[in-house]
């Protein structure tokens, strides 16, 4: 009688003992997009037994939505510094537990300083890579188009509308993203690129709107194919993705050279940090990725992928020669001079940036 009625309380515990510990362990990370080896991810799954359910974005407008939403459900996400500073003081981060971290010794203490004006002590995240926000373009047919002798050294190249008008003919995409071709263009008017005069967005969305009818489309991720393809021309976008495209091109046979310019006026410098969601699920599994992602080895293999400097001390030895060699993967001294960084806004610029970017975008 005893025996019959433990019986089945045994076999349910044993279930649920069987369930817990077999259940995978799970890890939701978003990533912008192109922006990882290929390997990484299947290369962590198989060192920890982690599931990692991998999603992409390309702009920082686009996860700022969603994580402002809240429950996203992502533990990994991966903001751009001046997003980042903005979402901290919506206390939207987990503070990072260092002790979790041992590779993060390996971080390089100058980025560290320079992510300290987004997150003040390095308390919530971790520097990845970063770039400059510049101009993609097909050598051949921009000097097809603008002749031989044309200097491509400057913004004119995109925001002179002659110049536009013509390379329209072989495609000119734009970065679907306002936050940051706002301050790329008021840089190009001789303006404070973290203007907070209003009247500042007002001739930038004006010069804009004129060159408007000569942009192919806005798209934040289309132009690394579309360059490669051939269907267009020239893009404003981020660095590493214009060698992405050449890669792409080079793979598919194709003879094109296609550079990346930091324009003399100077151009937009960005850096992409991780970070845990607040309530993320699966915080343990986030620290041991993280940590992953901080090994030299890993980091190296994932700049020498997608082209982007990462801020890892100690990853150089790893990278490949002709990524660390190039000089628009790590620029020298005279171009970083060039770069200038993007502050997080007020609410209310923010928020003309964004109405003024709707109705560029619509054409009136
Ligand atoms: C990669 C995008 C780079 C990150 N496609 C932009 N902050």
């Amino acid at each position: 009688m005893f025996q019959l009625k433990i019986y089945p309380i045994f076999i349910l515990f044993l279930l649920i003992f069987l369930n817990t510990s077999l259940q995978a362990k799970q890890l939701n990370f978003y990533n912008w997009s192109d922006y990882i080896a290929p390997d990484t991810i299947k290369n962590f799954q198989q060192k920890t037994g982690i599931n990692v359910t991998y999603d992409v974005f390309d702009s920082n407008e686009v996860l700022d939505s969603k994580l402002m939403a809240g429950n996203t459900g992502f533990d990994v996400v991966m903001p751009t510094d001046s997003f980042l500073a903005r979402q901290l003081h919506a206390h939207i981060y987990m503070p990072l537990d260092k002790d979790k971290l041992p590779n993060y010794e390996h971080l390089d203490p100058k980025f560290l300083k320079m992510m300290e004006k987004f997150d003040p002590k390095n308390l919530y995240a971790i520097p990845y890579m970063w770039q400059s926000t510049g101009i993609g373009f097909d050598v051949d047919k921009v000097k097809q188009i603008l002749g031989e002798n044309v200097s491509l050294d400057s913004w004119d190249l995109l925001f002179n509308e002659e110049n536009i008008k013509k390379l329209s003919q072989c495609g000119v995409a734009f970065l679907d993203a306002p936050s940051e071709i706002f301050p790329t263009v008021l840089n190009y008017l001789g303006k404070d690129p973290n203007s907070k005069q209003a009247n500042d967005y007002y001739e930038a969305a004006n010069l804009l709107t004129k060159i408007r009818p000569y942009i192919t489309y806005f798209h934040s991720s289309k132009y690394i194919n579309d360059l490669a393809d051939g269907d267009i021309c020239v893009a404003i976008g981020w660095s590493g993705d214009f060698f992405q495209a050449a890669r792409a091109a080079k793979n598919a046979g194709q003879k094109k050279s296609i550079h990346y310019l930091v324009p003399k006026e100077g151009a937009i410098i960005t850096f992409d940090a991780l970070a845990i969601p607040n309530g993320a699920k699966n915080s343990e599994e986030a620290y041991q990725f993280l940590n992953y992602l901080l090994e030299p080895k890993v980091i190296a293999n994932i700049t020498n992928h997608i082209f982007y400097p990462n801020a890892n001390k100690d990853a150089k030895p790893y990278l490949d020669n002709d990524v660390i060699t190039n000089p628009a993967i790590y620029p020298p001294e005279d171009v970083l001079a060039r770069l200038f960084p993007i502050k997080e806004q007020s609410p209310k610029i923010d928020r003309l940036m964004v109405r003024l970017w709707t109705k560029v975008l619509s054409g009136f």
